[in-house]
């Protein structure tokens, strides 16, 4: 896969992007990150990115001419851009499934108050990562095209290791445990150490659906949770 990001900082996306598995996953080719600056296609001597916003008020505003002509140089016919903003939905693992499967992302970071409004029907859709407010896009990309890399096939050495994981089927995943079996007096749970897998699987079934519906009970199918909020539910 192919992900450009629009952005101002480069850097706050490059960097982490070059650490742990989806730095190898770049190193291997798996995923090519590419970046557009903003500021390599402005014309002034100033190399102006951001004006005060119409109407007054606080902040600036970066400026449309500048992000349409970086979007422009990297984006291609079956390009899919995205428009990172804390007004755009809620990212989610169905979401990273959804764009693991595309060619070519384009994230377009805005910076200070935001983007001018008219960049914004240049995206097929505005993301958000969730309800506070960041500095800029720069650190949502980071985290969305982590969530992504992970997911395109052979990044990850077991291609299992997605299926059971927390949100894949709706639910948080059971507690890990690894050496010592006895950790300063407190022991790894009975039956993972037993070797019978279906009593492993049983267990772990078990706790996730306990966990889901105790920590996140928004996100737990009707079977994890706790009893007091089925009963609300008959009420
Ligand atoms: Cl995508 N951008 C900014 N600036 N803040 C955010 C966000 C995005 N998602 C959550 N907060």
């Amino acid at each position: 896969m192919r992900i450009d990001a629009v952005t101002l900082f480069p850097g706050m996306i490059d960097a982490p992007l070059s650490e742990s598995i989806v730095g190898r996953a770049r190193q291997e080719g798996f995923l090519e990150l590419g970046f557009s600056n903003p500021r390599d296609f402005t014309e002034d001597r100033h190399r102006t990115v951001d004006d005060k916003p119409y109407g007054g008020g606080t902040g600036m505003v970066m400026m449309a001419e500048p992000v349409y002509r970086a979007l422009k140089k990297v984006g291609k016919k079956g390009s899919y851009v995205i428009l990172l903003t804390p007004k755009g939905r809620p990212f989610d693992q169905k979401l990273a499934q959804a764009l693991s499967k595309k060619k070519h992302l384009v994230f377009i970071c805005g910076h200070y108050e935001g983007i001018d409004e008219r960049i914004t029907p240049l995206a097929d859709l505005e993301l958000s990562i969730g309800d506070y407010v960041l500095t800029g896009g720069e650190p949502a990309a980071v985290a969305v095209i982590d969530a992504v890399t992970r997911l395109i096939p052979g990044v990850l050495r077991k291609d299992d290791a997605t299926v059971n994981e927390t949100f894949t089927d709706g639910l948080l995943e059971a507690p890990h445990y690894t050496r010592p079996a006895v950790w300063r007096g407190k022991k790894v749970p009975e039956a993972l150490v037993s070797g019978n897998h279906r009593l492993i699987a049983e267990w772990r079934r078990a706790q996730a659906e306990a966990l889901t519906g105790k920590a996140r009970p928004d996100l737990a199918p009707e079977r994890a949770k706790p009893a007091r909020k089925r009963k609300q539910i008959l009420d």
